[in-house]
């Protein structure tokens, strides 16, 4: 492929002016862009003035830190905080997914639920029971976990609640992060809990585990011992360092591809059983009465979603040129296959460019480019994963699983573009 943009390759490959993904690897988009719009995205440069000295090359930069943070001048790149007034410590965080690029979520800005706060843990004095249908009931302090060997897992966890404000019966207006941001995507390493069970030797006829955490909620949920035994680890560190106190310090349950709720924080027991415990979150929460009249329970996996992070609303377009639309998709089932994007509200799609590497159940970065002419137009992004399930419409959506649901809202999102360019959440 030649490196050189040739004149067909601004031929859309679909309506609205998508352009075909290949080009993202061509050089000379930018100048495609000054061709097209008679601009260039670029200023030119006077290199006496451009490269006076600015002050902070004369004089000494500032000393070494101990623990680094990020530049003052990205202080507004912040979660945004859904607290509930009645219930103190209950609430969510969001991840400011429209500030973000790649695939990995920094560890200050991982998404997070809590039902009662962040318990105030000392590693010294916390302690990991298993018990219940074992041989033999062991008991692991901190210390002991750290010298297991480990493994890590560059996964997403989402909120079986996130994106539930598409249940509405109006389009929410919120930043992508606010409305889809109870997710995120980080390395997590720990020991794989089929170690730790092994251990203590496990009767063969126990089909499930009772997890609880260790904040004043005393949260707890039951889990199928068989997805346990394959992949579950209990992590110690997130991206590299300890785990963060709202995310779980000092450990945490980690279930690749299940829901945010069974990642049980704080982890301090687990219970070997033969049957659910039918804890609070597993009955009156996260179960959904479907139109049929009976209901879902024990909706542990995530299916395909995805969305666009740019441009995205509150984000703004300036005027006619070629763009770069860019998006995240997920699958709790798996790898991502393809993610097709739509520049006329679904009418016609073109498969965008997906960033290596494509890992199961974690974060895939989408990206596409889009020749906008100023008219207006309907974005959506369409996931489809290696199972070969695809995310479907809202419309799709609501007629499978009725109006009384909460959790695993998954539809297309759409985002629609004035003449401005101005962007708004539309159902489309
Ligand atoms: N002990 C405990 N574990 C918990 C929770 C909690 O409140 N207490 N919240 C759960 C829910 S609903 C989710 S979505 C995830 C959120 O993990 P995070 O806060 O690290 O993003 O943790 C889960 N584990
Ligand atoms: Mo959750």
């Amino acid at each position: 492929m030649s490196s050189h943009l040739t004149a067909d390759d601004l031929q859309p490959v679909a309506g609205g002016g998508l352009l075909h993904r290949r080009l993202l690897l061509k050089s000379g988009l930018m100048l495609a862009t000054a061709a097209a719009t008679g601009s260039v995205g670029v200023a030119p440069a006077n290199a006496s003035e451009d490269l006076a000295s600015p002050s902070w090359m004369r004089m000494p930069g500032a000393p070494f830190s101990a623990y680094g943070n990020p530049s003052k001048h990205e202080a507004r790149v912040m979660r945004a905080i859904g607290a509930n007034k009645d219930l103190p410590g209950n609430g969510v965080s969001w991840t400011p997914l429209e500030s973000l690029e790649g695939m990995i979520t920094p560890s200050g800005l991982h998404f997070e639920r809590h039902h009662n706060g962040v318990p105030e843990i000392g590693p010294a004095q916390h302690r990991l029971v298993v018990h219940g249908m074992v041989r033999q009931p062991l008991m692991f302090a901190v210390n002991d976990l750290l010298r297991y060997p480990m493994r890590s897992h560059l996964i997403f966890i989402e909120c079986g609640g996130n994106s539930n404000a598409g249940w509405h019966e109006e389009p929410i207006q919120r930043p992508v992060g606010s409305f889809h941001g109870l997710i995120s995507c980080s390395e997590w390493s720990g020991v794989p809990l089929a170690v730790l069970l092994d251990q203590a030797g496990i009767d063969p006829k126990a089909t499930w585990v009772i997890a609880e955490g260790a904040d004043a909620v005393v949260m707890n949920v039951s889990l199928p011992l068989a997805k346990l035994m394959d992949d579950a680890i209990v992590a110690l560190y997130q991206n590299g360092e300890r785990i963060r106190p709202e995310n779980g310090y000092p450990m945490r349950l980690i279930i690749p591809g299940f829901e945010g709720v069974t990642n049980v924080k704080w982890l301090r027991r687990l219970q070997i059983t033969d049957q659910p415990v039918m804890a609070r979150n597993e009955t009156a929460k996260y179960t959904e009465l479907l139109p049929n009249g009976r209901a879902r329970q024990f909706t542990f996996g995530i299916d395909a979603k995805s969305v666009i992070t740019t441009p995205s609303p509150f984000q703004k377009m300036f005027g006619p040129n070629i763009y770069e639309i860019k998006g995240l998709a997920w699958s709790g089932r798996g790898r991502i296959a393809k993610v097709e994007v739509s520049a006329d509200g679904g009418k016609s799609w073109a498969e965008a460019a997906l960033q290596d590497p494509v890992l199961p159940r974690c974060f895939t970065r989408f990206r596409m480019p889009w020749s906008w002419d100023g008219s207006p137009a309907i974005l959506k992004s369409r996931a489809t994963d290696e199972t070969g399930y695809v995310q479907p419409e809202r419309d799709v959506l609501i007629k499978e699983r009725g109006r009384n649901g909460y959790f695993h809202y998954n539809a297309i999102a759409a985002w629609s573009i004035d003449e401005d360019g101005a962007v708004s959440h539309v159902y489309a």
